[in-house]
């Protein structure tokens, strides 16, 4: 299992959103399996900013995680993504969240994503693509969002319709 987190509050955001999975899905070596509902979530980090969409989505590749991050950046960068302030605002973030049962720990790239298991947006849209399946410490999303005090954050937004994918 492949899992990457998609994230926008710049724009259209929904557009933005809906481009970057769709230049995943163009992929040559990248297939989009499942693609969550979206999600409206108050910000995390950095507060003073407009409100996120997120998504959770899973693929199918052979990529290396080195190279899937590589096609993460470049698209987040076609889709206009600037990179100023660290936890600003943007157009879209996509990040690998879990690449299998791989664990790297080094400057470009940490698997599992570090935070995972602490943000309601991020579990709560992956709730919809795994079927109940560990994440982290041997609990799944459902088990960690009972930890976590707060959901309310996250308001559900819409489910996605995308052509290309069979739902
Ligand atoms: C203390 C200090 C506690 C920093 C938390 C958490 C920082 C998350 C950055 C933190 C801290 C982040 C998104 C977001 C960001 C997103 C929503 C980040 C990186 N990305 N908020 N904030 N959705 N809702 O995709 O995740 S910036
Ligand atoms: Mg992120
Ligand atoms: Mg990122």
């Amino acid at each position: 299992m492949i899992l990457l987190g998609l994230g926008s509050n710049l724009g259209d955001r929904e557009i933005n959103i809906k481009k970057a999975i769709y230049k995943l899905h163009q992929h040559s070596e990248i297939s989009v399996d499942n693609v969550s509902s979206l999600y409206e979530t108050k910000p995390v980090g950095m507060l003073e900013q407009p409100h996120f969409l997120n998504a959770v989505i899973s693929v199918q590749t052979k990529l290396t995680p080195y190279d899937l991050l590589q096609v993460c950046l470049n698209t987040e960068c076609q889709l206009g993504r600037i990179r100023d302030r660290r936890w600003g605002p943007r157009t879209i973030d996509i990040d690998i969240l879990i690449y299998h049962n791989l664990v790297i720990q080094d400057e470009v790239l940490q698997l599992p994503h570090p935070r995972l298991h602490e943000r309601c947006f991020v579990l709560i849209p992956m709730q919809e693509v795994i079927n109940d399946m560990p994440i982290h410490q041997g609990l799944t999303p459902r088990q960690l969002l009972q930890k976590l005090n707060d959901s309310s954050d996250v308001a559900f937004y819409k489910r996605l319709e995308m052509e290309f994918i069979q739902s």
